[in-house]
Order: structure tokens, then C-alpha cells, then sequence
């Protein structure tokens, strides 16, 4: 049944065991990046949980963060279905979407704050790489606007960078996003676009506010078909916008015609700062928000990240189910790995039928997005291509460079890849610059001998027998989180 709003969603997570409240009182400027930091670097994904802050210092606001994307059984929870359906759920929901309902009001309308009683700064808002960052972003902003020809809506998470109590700036990557195309249309005409910033919603709406979604298709509606009942939706203050009746927080305001100033540099999904330029800049003009709030942040930056697992887990299942339904390849997983930002690592592990498949599989892969998997390695299916460790001892011991690497020129850059240009350039570069790719066939071409471990009966003995070593249980801790 659709989740009522982000506290239904918890709930479930935390019934799920998929929820840790932090209940020690945190600093927002520092403490709340290196927390989750520290959470995502040393709880192996699939124990990892999402966090609440509850005691924030200085609001009365508690922060929840990772709670798409801490791991992909919370993906998975998000979409309430299996981590095998993540594919066919969004797939179902783009050839069905389900319009939103409006209603007469909602929570979201509990409080209201126009023009000068709104200010942004009064929110728990992060610095999230301190020293680095140019200030506090929200990094799980849907922003809502419209075609102002068709009036299609659009909702995309675009980082916005708190400036003032009534200014904020927001950066959109480039023209390939949906609110550029808005945003044009109105400047041709010298009008500003109006827009609305939903923070917290039920967990479909930032999913499919990150998820490249054809121009047009309303994000709402794809959203309303994965949660399975229509989304309850109310009008804005200040415009007709519409935005989610139960939504904790929404700032409205408008994209102002023209006007750009200086925004970012912002900690990347690849591990790297991003550039900064002249971006739009957005006015605040009014504020709703539920009584007792929760802010809502993803985690991205340095890889493994919320944003690395909620970028590679929708790619890898749609690249998975276009191999195995579309192509009836032999392929039994794939996966981009964590380091690559669930974008520029992808492995695919397969039972090759004959050689040279292998090299289909890639091809298949790519044709998906071009611009993604700049490295693509196919191993055979008994390796784990969730295990690292594996995926590299493949391509140690399975490959002769010469024979099984190929690399595939003028092909789209991975998004922000660094590798391209120095910083200076980057924007330049993104316009037009063609990138290339390898691909590495680590499959084994003939009979390879016995694997040189000892047989698999002695080490399950000597798990059983594992305490009378007497190796000490912090050890053992270590164990159980390695696979
Ligand atoms: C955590 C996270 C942060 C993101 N931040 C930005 C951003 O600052 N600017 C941007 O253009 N895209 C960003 N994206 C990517 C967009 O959300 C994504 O391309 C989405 O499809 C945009 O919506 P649209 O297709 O309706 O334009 C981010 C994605 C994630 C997962
Ligand atoms: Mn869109």
C-alpha cells in the first residue's frame, strides 16, 4: 500500500530494522556530513541503515539522510518491492503513469510563511564537504515547475545553495535538464519561472525527482503509478504550482529572468569538487511547512555514497533486464561498483555460451547509456561482481591485454568525469567534448586449473570451530562484514 507521506515511510523502515535514530545532539555546519560519512564508509551496505538526527543543534528540526539509498534493499523497500523488481516497477510506472489528485488543502498547509516571514536560513541545512563547499546546499530539493507553452510539469533534484533568508542559487548541470527547457521559454519572453522546492515527501517523489525521466512525462504522475494510488497534490501560495499535500517543507519562489551569479564549488558524486560559475538564482516567496518538520538531505560526495547506490541500482537493473529479457543473454548479475559512483564501473558477470558473447554483453550494456560503464568488465558467473575484490582477481588471472581489451573510441563522457579536463574547463567541455571507453572480456577462454585453496568442507569445519582459535572478536566482526 502507497506510503502516506516521508513519517509513513520511517515507520516502515523502521519496523524494516532499516533505521538508526542518532539521538546525541549534533552540529549541522560539520557533524551531520562526518556522521554519515564515517556510517557509509564503515557499515558494509547491506547492514547499513538511514539515520535520523533528532536533536540538531540550534532547531528544532530533526535531519533524516540516506533514506532512499543506504543500501538497495532500501531502494528496494522505497518502491515496497523486491530488489529483482526495481526494473519492471519503473518500467511499469513509465507506460502507466497515474495522474496526481488534487485536494483542497493538507499538512503541508499547517504552517504558512509569506515573503518576509520566510527565510531559508531558519532550516537545518548541511555543509557537506566543510571547507570546500561555497555554504549550506539542500541536496534533496524537487523542484517543480512548468513549460509555460504546454504546461507540462517538471520535478527534478537540482542542488540549491542557500545565499540569503529569501535567496537561494540553484544549479542545473546542463541544457539536457528538464527546468533549462522552462527556464528558456519564459527568459525569450523577459519572464522569471516559478518554482517550488519540495523537501520530504512519500519516497517515490525524490526517487523519481533524480530519475531521467522523458521531457513531459510528469514525474508525479510516473511516482503515483510506483506508489500505486494517486498523489495528493495542493496549490501553491504564490502560484499555481502544484506540490504534495502531505510534503513536510516547500519553498516557493521563482528562477528570477536573467539574473546569474556565482554558485558552487559543491562536493561531487565522483569524490571530486565540482567547478563553479555563474548559475540562475531563485527568490523566495513564501514557505509551508507541517507542524514539527523533518529536513530531508541525500547523501552524495565521495563514493560510497547514498547518490552512488541510487544511481547504480536503477542503471543496473534496467541494463540488467535489457540483456536478459530483450537480448536472452546468459547474463546472471550486473553491477556498477561503488568507487566508480554508480556510473563509471560496470561489471557483468555471465555464463558465456561461446566466446566473444562477452563483447555482446558490452555492447548491450552500452546501448543502454552511452554515456555510463566507461570501464566495463565481463567476468564468468562465478565470480560476485558485488565483491571487489573478486572482480579485480578476474581480470588478474582471465585476461591477456592484447587479445581481451578493447577500447571504443568517441563515444559521451561519463557525467563530470574530471578525468576529461582540468577543473577551469570543465563547463566548456561538457558541452561537446567525446570521451572513450574499455571494455575487458575477463571471462576464462580455455580450462583453467583447480582453484589452489583448500577444499571447501575443511574451511566450513573450521568455521564451526572458529571461537577455540581464540582470535579476537573484533576479528571476527571484521569477518562478518566481508563476504
Ligand atoms: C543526489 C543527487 C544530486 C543531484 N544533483 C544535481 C544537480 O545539482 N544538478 C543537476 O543538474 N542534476 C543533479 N542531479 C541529477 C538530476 O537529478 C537528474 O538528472 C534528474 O533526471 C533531473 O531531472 P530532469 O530529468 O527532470 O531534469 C542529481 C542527482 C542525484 C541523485
Ligand atoms: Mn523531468
Amino acid at each position: 500500500m502507497a506510503y502516506a507521506d516521508l513519517r509513513d515511510y520511517l515507520a516502515t523502515l523502521d519496523r524494516s530494522r532499516k533505521l538508526f535514530r542518532v539521538q546525541a545532539e549534533v552540529e549541522r555546519d560539520w557533524e551531520i556530513a562526518a556522521v554519515t560519512r564515517r556510517v557509509f564508509q564503515r557499515i558494509p551496505e547491506r547492514d547499513r541503515p538511514g539515520l535520523v538526527f533528532d536533536h540538531v543543534k540550534g532547531s528544532d528540526i530533526p535531519v533524516t539522510v540516506g533514506i532512499l539509498g543506504a543500501s538497495r534493499e532500501v531502494y528496494a523497500l522505497a518502491l515496497e518491492c523486491r530488489v529483482d523488481e526495481i526494473a519492471d516497477r519503473w518500467a511499469e510506472a513509465q507506460d502507466n503513469p497515474l495522474e496526481p489528485e488534487l485536494v483542497a488543502s493538507g499538512p503541508v498547509k499547517e504552517h504558512v510563511l509569506l515573503s518576509d516571514q520566510a527565510d531559508v536560513t531558519a532550516l537545518p541545512v548541511s555543509t557537506w564537504t566543510v571547507g570546500q563547499d561555497a555554504g549550506p546546499f539542500l541536496t534533496a530539493p524537487c523542484v517543480v515547475s512548468e513549460d509555460p507553452e504546454t504546461g507540462e510539469r517538471n520535478v527534478g533534484t537540482y542542488r540549491i545553495q542557500i545565499k540569503e533568508p529569501r535567496k537561494v542559487g540553484i544549479q542545473l548541470s546542463n541544457p539536457t535538464r528538464d527546468m533549462w527547457t522552462h527556464i528558456r521559454k519564459n527568459e525569450e519572453h523577459g519572464r522569471g519561472t516559478r518554482c517550488a522546492i519540495v523537501l520530504g515527501a512519500d519516497p517515490t517523489i525524490g526517487l523519481t525527482s533524480v530519475a531521467r525521466i522523458a521531457y513531459g512525462l510528469d514525474e508525479f504522475a510516473v511516482a503515483g503509478r510506483l506508489r500505486g494510488a494517486p498523489l495528493p497534490v495542493v496549490k501553491c501560495e504564490t502560484s499555481d504550482l502544484l506540490v504534495p499535500a502531505s510534503a513536510e517543507i516547500v519553498i516557493e519562489g521563482e528562477v528570477m529572468c536573467g539574473v546569474r551569479e556565482p554558485e558552487g564549488p559543491f562536493g561531487e558524486y565522483t569524490g571530486y569538487m565540482s567547478d563553479s560559475g555563474d548559475s540562475f538564482v531563485i527568490r523566495v516567496d513564501a514557505i509551508t511547512h507541517r507542524d514539527k518538520p523533518i529536513f530531508h538531505d541525500f547523501f552524495s560526495q565521495m563514493p560510497p555514497s547514498e547518490s552512488s547506490t541510487i544511481r547504480g541500482t536503477g542503471r543496473e537493473m534496467a541494463i540488467y533486464k535489457h540483456l536478459t529479457r530483450d537480448l536472452r543473454m546468459p547474463v546472471t548479475d550486473v553491477h556498477f561498483l561503488h568507487a566508480g559512483g554508480g556510473a563509471a564501473f560496470l561489471a557483468i558477470a555471465m555464463r558465456k555460451k561461446f566466446d566473444g558473447q562477452p563483447l555482446a554483453a558490452m555492447w548491450g550494456a552500452w546501448s543502454v547509456d552511452p554515456s555510463l560503464s566507461k570501464f566495463t568488465v565481463v567476468v564468468d558467473d562465478d565470480i560476485d561482481v558485488r565483491d571487489t575484490f573478486q572482480v579485480l582477481w578476474a581480470m588478474s588471472w582471465h585476461v591477456q591485454p592484447q587479445r581481451d581489451v578493447q577500447i571504443i573510441q568517441q563515444t559521451p563522457p561519463v557525467p563530470l568525469d574530471p578525468s576529461l579536463a582540468p577543473a577551469d574547463m570543465a563547463r566548456a567541455v561538457r558541452r561537446g567534448q567525446l570521451a572513450s571507453k574499455v571494455g575487458i572480456d575477463a571471462t576464462r577462454k580455455h580450462a583453467y586449473p583447480a582453484r589452489s585453496v583448500p577444499p571447501r568442507e575443511h574451511l566450513e569445519e573450521v568455521d564451526r570451530r572458529w571461537e577455540r582459535y581464540g582470535l579476537d572478536p573484533r576479528y571476527l566482526a571484521s569477518m562478518a562484514g566481508a563476504r
